[in-house]
């Protein structure tokens, strides 16, 4: 019942249809090769892609401005050192510098406090010589409480600062005597020439208190002098030992 109705519809189109073909068709083909027209179909997918093609000719178009500079790069890193150079020559030799400026010191301050440690330790000399000896003067004989040879009388004398005591008159001979106390050497000897006494500076000694009898050169071995505890004198073996005495001046 309902087919009637699609039949008649179809032979509508189709007659329709082949008014409009056959319209078209007078020019392109004969009506019996297109007595059955057919619809186009749709396009197709795209096909794949060909091959690459070569490069072309670089263009003809005017060539652009440079840009500006780009930005500095991060430092590289430090190169291998170079060789070590020649020594070069020897510079001038520089002005002489004033040492109390250089290194901020006053020169005259110091000067002035070695002046004062001076004074300050003759002060105190002199209060030990006078302590521990005699004074004749400027002179100071004191007794170093040592029993030695006379060159080591000599040699203790000289690591004072000081001289192997030496009377010059009477006054310092009594000095000697009292600090003494007991046999000590004098800073008088005839090593050089046999009974010609000379002082340890070389000069004939013009003050002399020799004991009786003495100097008598016992054993032709005795040229040193001593000073008995009588304040008199006597020449001795020098390898003898006997009490050191120096004198120290002021
Ligand atoms: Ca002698
Ligand atoms: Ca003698």
């Amino acid at each position: 019942m309902f087919l009637f109705p699609s039949f008649l519809l179809l032979g509508v189109v189709t007659a329709s249809y082949a008014e409009t073909v056959t319209e078209g068709a007078q020019s392109t083909c004969p009506v019996v090769a297109c007595s059955c027209p057919v619809l186009n179909g749709f396009p197709g997918k795209d096909g794949r892609d060909g091959a690459k093609g070569e490069k072309g000719e670089p263009g003809e178009g005017l060539r652009g401005l440079p840009g500006p500079p780009g930005k500095v790069g991060p430092a590289g890193s430090p190169g291998i050192p170079g060789p070590k150079g020649a020594v070069g020559p020897k510079g001038a030799v520089g002005p002489k510098g004033d040492c109390g400026e250089c290194v901020g010191f006053d020169s005259r301050k110091i000067d002035a406090e070695i002046s004062a440690l001076r004074s300050e330790l003759r002060g105190f000399k002199k209060w030990v010589l006078l302590s521990m000896g005699e004074q004749v003067g400027k002179k100071y004989f004191v007794s170093t409480g040592k029993m030695l040879n006379f060159n080591g009388v000599k040699a203790l004398c000289s690591q004072l600062h000081a001289f192997v005591a030496t009377p010059r008159n009477a006054e310092e001979n009594v000095a000697i005597h009292k600090v003494a106390k007991d046999i000590a050497y004098l800073g008088i000897t005839d090593e050089r020439t046999e009974n010609r006494f000379l002082d340890l500076s070389g000069n004939r000694v013009q003050y002399t208190n020799w004991s009786v009898g003495q100097p008598n050169d016992t054993g032709n071995e005795e040229d040193c002098v001593v000073i008995w505890s009588n304040g008199k004198w006597n020449d001795v073996r020098c390898s003898d030992s006997f009490l050191a005495v120096c004198e120290f001046s002021d």
